[in-house]
């Protein structure tokens, strides 16, 4: 990638512990080109009022603004409108709302749902609090230890009663790239709807939501390029049309009486209670635009290249092991090296100006696969370097010397 796109990038400017910071923690959250920071100022500088209540200019752009990015969602997740794309803080709202609104309202005791073994917690957690309320239960999609799902396993989980699948696209510890077209076909040859965590895919993911025929899809603005606070969740307008609202308040109402029922607005007003982030969903669009700009072959192309070229590095360091070898995967690494806490690693690399992450992150039932508690993780974006990872491998290097 060129070097005019790190210039994007203020923060890859910045020195941590007097060392050029190497950004390797994407997965957790990607870094803001200057084009997404200066379209949230400049909205707070130019056009910031409340959406969808006011006669008054300000409003009216504000208003243009925040269901011209909405749009502008429709257009890259290529949803057929845009009263399917809802806006949530990120995807872990996106699938509360899911539990909340479709789950409680549809899922009976006794019926069942799929989940599979190398979800995030936001694709766990949600589920098991219902379950425990509605006294469904969670059967789950275990995957062989090269990081890929056991599709043969999925098909024979299926009952009369299952209702739900849940399946991440892109997993946040193995990189692991799930084939969710294949996935929805199988869910829907049994009549299931199919709910995909897409917080890990965006960034370098071509989404297709009807390419891919799946029938709810929730992403994460920060994870690609964008402010934090602010995602969407995709579902099918059909089955939207079945959900009940989940929260209430100003904006998601028609008409408002004591003593009768609310009427309630329409789709996709219904789910969206109170002001939202605006300005979140200006910059949202904004890093949509950046990521159309660069596009998804050449980001796909150079992380390619940082995935196989950091591999075969990594792999030459005594004692590491690598967890998560997928056909399919982005360029995340999850290793860990015989006798040195990934903590160590952590803090050992923080002391150089690589930002890496280590624990379970945030999915414990993938560690309990490996029987570990916790990995150190380099996950990588479009503006790391190979020179970076040359670095990166260097410093593990004297670690392992300095350790074993
Ligand atoms: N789903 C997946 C697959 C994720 O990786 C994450 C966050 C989420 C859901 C939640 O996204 P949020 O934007 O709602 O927070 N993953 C990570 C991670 O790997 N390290 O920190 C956060």
């Amino acid at each position: 990638m060129k070097d005019t796109i790190r210039e994007m990038f203020p923060i890859l400017r910045e020195k941590i512990n007097n060392h050029p910071l190497i950004y390797m923690d994407n997965a957790a959250t990607t870094q803001k080109p200057q084009q997404v920071i200066e379209s949230i100022s400049s909205f707070y500088k130019h056009q910031n009022a409340n959406v969808h209540r006011g006669v008054h200019v300000l409003s009216q752009r504000a208003t243009d603004l925040f269901e011209k990015a909405r749009e502008e969602i429709r257009v890259f997740l290529n949803a057929a409108s845009s009263e399917e794309i809802l806006f949530v803080r990120g995807a872990t709202e996106g699938i509360n709302l899911v539990a909340a609104s479709f789950g409680r309202s549809q899922l009976k005791p006794g019926d069942e749902i799929i989940l599979s073994e190398m979800e995030h917690h936001a694709n766990v957690v949600p589920w098991q609090m219902l379950a425990r309320e509605l006294n469904f239960s969670i059967k789950v999609i275990p995957f062989h230890d090269r990081g890929e799902l056991d599709l043969e396993a999925y098909k024979k989980l299926f009952t009369s009663r299952t209702r739900l699948v849940g399946v991440v696209h892109v997993s946040n510890v193995l990189g692991t790239v799930n084939p969710i077209k294949e996935i929805s076909a199988i869910a829907h040859d049994h009549g299931v709807p199919i709910l995909v965590d897409g917080a890990q895919a965006l960034a370098h993911e071509k989404i297709d939501v009807q390419a891919v025929d799946c029938d709810m899809y929730t992403i994460s603005a920060h994870k690609a390029y964008g402010p934090t606070g602010i995602g969407a969740l995709y579902v099918k307008e059909n089955l939207l049309e079945t959900w009940p609202p989940y929260q209430g308040g100003g904006e998601m109402i028609e008409q408002v009486e004591f003593g009768k029922y609310p009427l309630f607005s329409g789709l996709p007003y219904r789910f969206e209670a109170g002001t939202p982030n605006v300005a979140g969903a200006v910059g949202f669009a904004e890093a949509l635009r950046f990521i159309r700009e660069i596009g998804y072959k050449s980001i796909q192309n150079h992380e390619k290249e940082l995935l196989a070229y950091g591999r075969e590095r990594l792999l030459s360091i005594p004692k590491l092991t690598l967890y998560g070898d997928a056909k399919e995967k982005t360029a995340i690494f999850s290793f860990l090296i015989d006798g040195i806490h990934p903590l160590d690693i952590g803090s050992f690399l923080d002391a150089r100006g690589i930002a890496v992450r280590t624990g379970h992150h945030c999915a414990q039932p993938l560690m309990t696969h490996y029987g570990i508690s916790g990995t150190a993780r380099a996950s990588l974006a479009l503006y790391n370097t190979k020179d970076e990872i040359d670095y990166f491998v260097e410093c593990l290097k004297e670690m392992v010397k300095l350790f074993i």
